[in-house]
C-alpha cells in the first residue's frame, strides 16, 4: 500500500473508527432484518441503565481488540475462546456462528467446528464486521493485514467470500486512517480482490463515485439502486462493497445522514452501518461523530480504552 510516511495518524481517527463501528451497529440494529427481528431488538435495545445496546458486530470487535492486546498478537485458540465466552443470544449472532461458538465453548477445537455447519465454512459478514480492528492493530505495518485477517476470520468464517470481504473492509479502514481518497482505495482493493463478485461490485462503486451523479444533479443517492447492484444482505459479498461505497459517498457529509441512508436501504443494516461507520470514523475522527449518541452508548469506557491502547502500539 502506498502510504505517505510523513502523515501522522491522530488518535482521534482510532477513536472515530471504533466508536463509528459501535454507533453504526447500535443505531441501525432495530432496522435489521424483517418485522420479527426488528420488533425483538426494539424490546431489548436498551440496557437496564438505559444505555443503547450494541449487537454481535461490536461484541466481536471488542473481543478481538482485547485478545490482540492481551496476547500481543493473534493467538487463535485464545481468540476463539474469547469469542465463545462472550456469546449471548441477545446480541443477535448469525445462526451458524451461534452454533459454532457454542461448540467451542463446550470444548471443541475451532479447527474442528469452523466447517461443521457449511462444508466450506460460513460466507456470512461476521468476519468482515470485526475486521476494522485488524487495521487498527496493524496500522504501523499494513502489509500484515491480509495474513492477519485470514487468521482472525477462519476461526468462524473459513469461506473465501467471507475472508475476501473482511480483507476489503480492513484495507478500507487502513486507507481511511491515512486520510486517502476513493481513488487510492480503489487501486488498493483492485490489486487485492480475487473474486469476481467483488471485482464487479467495486467497479460499480468506482463508476458511481467518479460520476458523483447525486451531487451534480442535487439528487439523493438512490437506495434501491444501491441495494439492487451492490446488495444489502447478510452474506459478505452482499454487504462489504455496499459499506465501502456508502462510507466514501458520505465521507464529507454528516455521519447521521449516512446512517439514515443505510436504514433506508434496509436488510443487514447494523452490519453495513458498523463497517461503513468504522471507515467514516477512521477518516473523519471522533469529532465528526454525534457526541450525544456516544454519551448514550453502552461500554464507552471500554471502547475508548481499547482505541487508546491500539493507538499506543504504533507510536
Ligand atoms: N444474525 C443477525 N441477524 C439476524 C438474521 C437472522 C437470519 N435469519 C440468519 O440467517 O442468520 N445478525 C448478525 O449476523 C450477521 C453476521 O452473521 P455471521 O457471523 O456471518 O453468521 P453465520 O451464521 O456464519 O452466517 C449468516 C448467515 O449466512 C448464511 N450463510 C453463511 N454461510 C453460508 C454457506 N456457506 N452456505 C449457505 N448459507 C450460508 C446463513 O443463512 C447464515 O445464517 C450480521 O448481520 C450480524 O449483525
Ligand atoms: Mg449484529
Ligand atoms: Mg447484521
Amino acid at each position: 500500500m502506498h502510504i505517505d510516511s510523513t502523515y501522522h495518524i491522530p488518535i482521534s481517527s482510532f477513536k472515530g473508527c471504533f466508536f463509528g463501528l459501535a454507533l453504526g451497529d447500535a443505531l441501525c440494529a432495530d432496522y435489521e432484518g424483517g418485522i420479527l427481528e426488528r420488533g425483538l431488538w426494539k424490546l431489548i435495545s436498551r440496557t437496564r441503565e438505559g444505555r443503547r445496546r450494541y449487537t454481535d458486530d461490536t461484541q466481536m470487535s471488542l473481543d478481538l481488540a482485547s485478545s490482540l492486546l492481551e496476547r500481543g498478537g493473534i493467538d487463535q485458540d485464545h481468540l476463539a475462546m474469547r469469542f465463545a465466552t462472550s456469546y449471548r443470544w441477545s446480541r443477535g449472532y448469525g445462526t451458524g456462528a451461534a452454533k459454532i461458538l457454542k461448540r467451542i465453548r463446550g470444548g471443541a477445537p475451532w479447527q474442528e467446528v469452523n466447517c461443521s455447519i457449511y462444508p466450506q465454512g460460513s460466507y456470512g459478514n461476521g468476519a468482515a464486521m470485526r475486521s476494522p480492528i485488524v487495521a487498527l492493530y496493524y496500522h504501523h505495518d499494513p502489509e500484515q493485514i491480509n495474513t492477519a485477517v485470514e487468521r482472525v476470520s477462519e476461526i468462524t468464517h473459513a469461506h473465501p467470500l467471507a475472508i475476501e470481504g473482511a480483507k476489503l473492509i480492513s484495507h478500507s479502514v487502513s486507507i481511511a486512517l491515512n486520510k486517502l481518497g476513493f481513488e487510492e482505495l480503489y487501486q488498493e482493493l483492485l490489486l487485492l480482490s480475487k473474486l469476481e463478485i467483488y471485482q464487479k461490485r467495486l467497479a460499480i462503486a468506482k463508476e458511481w463515485i467518479d460520476n458523483k451523479e447525486w451531487i451534480d444533479n442535487k439528487e439523493e443517492i438512490d437506495s434501491k439502486r444501491v441495494v439492487k447492484e451492490l446488495g444489502n444482505g447478510i452474506a459478505a459479498a452482499d454487504s462489504c462493497v455496499t459499506a465501502i461505497y456508502i462510507a466514501y459517498a458520505f465521507i464529507d457529509l454528516p455521519f447521521m445522514d449516512m446512517l439514515k441512508f443505510i436504514q433506508k436501504c434496509s436488510g443487514d443494516t447494523d452490519t453495513i452501518a458498523a463497517m461503513a461507520g468504522a471507515i467514516w470514523g477512521a477518516y473523519n475522527g471522533i469529532e465528526g461523530l454525534p457526541q450525544e449518541e456516544i454519551a448514550q452508548l453502552e461500554s464507552t469506557k471500554e471502547i475508548e480504552q481499547y482505541a487508546v491502547e491500539l493507538y499506543g502500539l504504533g507510536v
